[in-house]
């Protein structure tokens, strides 16, 4: 197995500035070689081309596309990162996206989704269920999983959404910022939901289990989409989105431990991070531990 690293270095979608740095951090912070200690083979190929928000006329505080800011721009960024993504697991490759604003999650979702049919598991402290017309902020960041299933003003966006990917095989893990709209959406459309409190009372393993067996049930494999504000931010200072009370250290690595041993995953992301916040890259270097254990990194 050969893991392709694809930078997908966009803020488009995100309120604060700065996650478009998250990719150069996160190779900074030594992810091929976090990745080769553990006997895991790798390949870099680079950043998508994104143009800075600065040489655009949009207006990020002015919604252009209903209510979605930079959506034509993250519409194209998403067609190239789905076709990136899609062109590595054609190859044999298992694709590792590095955000990137979680907008980018719709291009990952469209690439794995193109040729297969798959799971995914969002270890996000959101749901990322907004659509244009239920979003309070008109942030794209918290809308990928509705643009990917077809939602609201999505169904009509051949680019965003996700072929060969069902809500039935989606599963949201360490929920503990939901929009009102994006409650109704879960318990609406019967999707696997689980908030920290569940996680606090059954333990990380029998969570994320769970969440694969959900996931992977009747399909190829599983994309695996981490937020890195799914973690305390005592842990991960640098997101743009802090809220407390997340997973742990120790919980993050066991989590990403489960996923490797059920020899499910198929593509993953890692997002959201942003070096401005951060304090000595730390963020990124716990984003390069978990895609190690991830891929299978063991100790022993
Ligand atoms: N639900 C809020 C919104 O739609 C917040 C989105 C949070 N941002 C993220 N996504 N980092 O996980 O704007
Ligand atoms: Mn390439
Ligand atoms: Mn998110
Ligand atoms: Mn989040």
């Amino acid at each position: 197995m050969t893991v392709r690293i694809i930078g997908a270095p966009t803020d488009y979608g995100a309120n604060r500035r700065g996650v478009d740095m998250g990719p150069s951090a996160i190779r900074y912070a030594g992810l091929a070689e976090e990745l080769a200690d553990a006997g895991i083979d790798s390949r870099d190929h680079g950043d998508l081309a994104v143009p800075r928000a600065e040489e655009l006329d949009s207006d990020r505080d002015a919604p252009e596309t209903g209510s979605a800011k930079f959506l034509r721009e993250t519409a194209d960024v998403c067609s190239r990162l789905a076709d990136e993504v899609s062109e590595a697991l054609a190859v044999g490759d298992v694709p590792l996206v590095l955000g990137g604003d979680h907008s980018i999650g719709i291009g990952s979702l469209g690439g794995s989704a193109r040729n297969a049919d798959i799971g995914a598991i969002w270890f996000d402290a959101h749901a990322d269920l907004n659509t244009p017309e239920t979003t309070l902020s008109g942030n794209v960041h918290g809308m990928p999983l509705s643009a990917a299933l077809g939602y609201g003003a999505f169904a009509d966006m051949p680019w965003a959404t996700a072929p060969r990917f069902r809500a039935e095989n989606l599963v949201l893990v360490g929920l503990r910022s939901v929009d009102p709209a994006e409650r109704e959406l879960i318990e609406e459309r019967d999707i696997a939901a689980y908030t920290m409190s569940e996680i606090d009372d059954r333990g990380i393993s029998a969570v994320v289990e769970e969440a694969i067996a959900t996931a992977s049930a009747g399909v190829d494999g599983i994309h695996v989409s981490l937020d890195l504000d799914w973690l305390d931010p005592t842990e991960a200072p640098g997101v743009g989105t802090p809220v407390r009370g997340g997973a742990t250290y120790r919980e993050a690595h066991a989590a990403m431990e489960h996923v490797a041993a059920s020899g499910a995953l198929r593509s993953m992301e890692m997002v959201e991070i942003n070096p401005t916040l951060d304090q000595h890259n730390g963020t990124a270097e716990l984003a390069t531990e978990l895609a190690a254990s991830a891929f299978g990194k063991t100790v022993l």
